[in-house]
């Protein structure tokens, strides 16, 4: 068992007087923290259910995506239950960005950004990444993979994609326990204030962390691909693209989206 383990006793101690009650269910290997999460949502799961794994042998990012899980990253989802209109739940997924790139600004420095959607990157590798489903009538699951204490050869190998993690970021390696109570704390102050008064200022707050804002991208829409300049970004999560002849083009986090910057 790692140094860190992340079980029910490490990590509950570090969750209690939060304004959400949190519930832990840890794993040792799981298929997918989300797909358990989701399950259990289904089932009647409480807001604050938490599924956490020491390694996942089948965890995915959006629309399937294989999402690389080895051991010492912080693999976690939990439950939520708004009570917002459709519209403003998908700008969740941006609480839970801002709220992961915060706590990583914290452990490597200003480096760290948030790539639209909602991939947290440092010095052009992606150390984090983070989604949003729906689990049913009125309940959501937030899913958060952080590269954690993951060593460089275990990384995903950068013909495929450049990953990053904090522990080669950081030089040094985290307790992941504390990690996961200090994403969740940010990711809870910020979730109150985005169903209350504080909306605005969130994503001002995302703005400031944009890794694009301003930059040359190209973006594969399904089969498109589509070049432009990130020309600002809209609270329904969407991103708005300047063209090469002046016209705008909106894309949005839930579509088959993908965005690069040109170098
Ligand atoms: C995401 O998807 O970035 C959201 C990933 C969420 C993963 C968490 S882990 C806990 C929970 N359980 C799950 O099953 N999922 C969630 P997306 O934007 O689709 O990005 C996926 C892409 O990131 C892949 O296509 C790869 O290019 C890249 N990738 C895969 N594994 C990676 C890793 N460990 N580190 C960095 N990049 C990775």
């Amino acid at each position: 068992m790692p140094r860190d383990a992340l079980t029910e006793d490490t990590i509950l101690p570090l969750l209690c007087d939060r304004r959400i009650r949190w519930r832990v269910h840890a794993y040792g290997s799981i298929v997918s923290t989300n797909d358990t999460a989701k399950r259990l949502a289904i089932s009647g799961a409480p807001e604050g259910t938490l599924v956490v794994a020491e390694t996942q042998t089948g965890g995915h990012g959006r629309r399937g995506n294989v999402w690389e899980s080895p051991p010492g990253g912080l693999w976690f989802s939990f439950v939520l239950r708004p009570h917002l209109p459709p519209d403003r739940a998908g700008g969740l997924s941006v609480v839970a960005a801002v709220a992961v790139a915060r706590t990583v600004i914290d452990l490597v420095g200003p480096s760290a950004r948030i790539k639209w959607p909602n991939d947290i990157f440092v010095g052009g590798r992606k150390l984090a990444g983070v989604m949003v489903v729906s689990a049913g009538e009125g309940a959501l699951v937030v899913g958060v993979g952080v590269n954690a204490n993951v060593p460089e050869r275990e990384l995903p190998d950068p013909k495929w994609y450049e990953a990053t993690s904090l522990l080669r970021e950081a030089g040094e390696s985290c307790d992941r326990a504390a990690l996961l109570a200090r994403i969740l704390a940010e990711f809870e102050s910020r979730y109150f204030a985005y169903r209350g008064p504080g909306h605005a200022e969130l994503m001002e707050e995302w703005r400031r962390l944009s890794l694009v804002i301003g930059e040359a991208v190209t973006a594969t829409v399904g089969d498109e691909t589509v070049q432009g300049t990130v020309f600002g970004l809209e609270d329904d999560g969407g991103v708005v693209l300047r063209l090469a002849d002046g016209r705008h083009r909106k894309l949005l986090p839930t579509g088959d989206v993908t965005l690069s910057v040109r170098k």
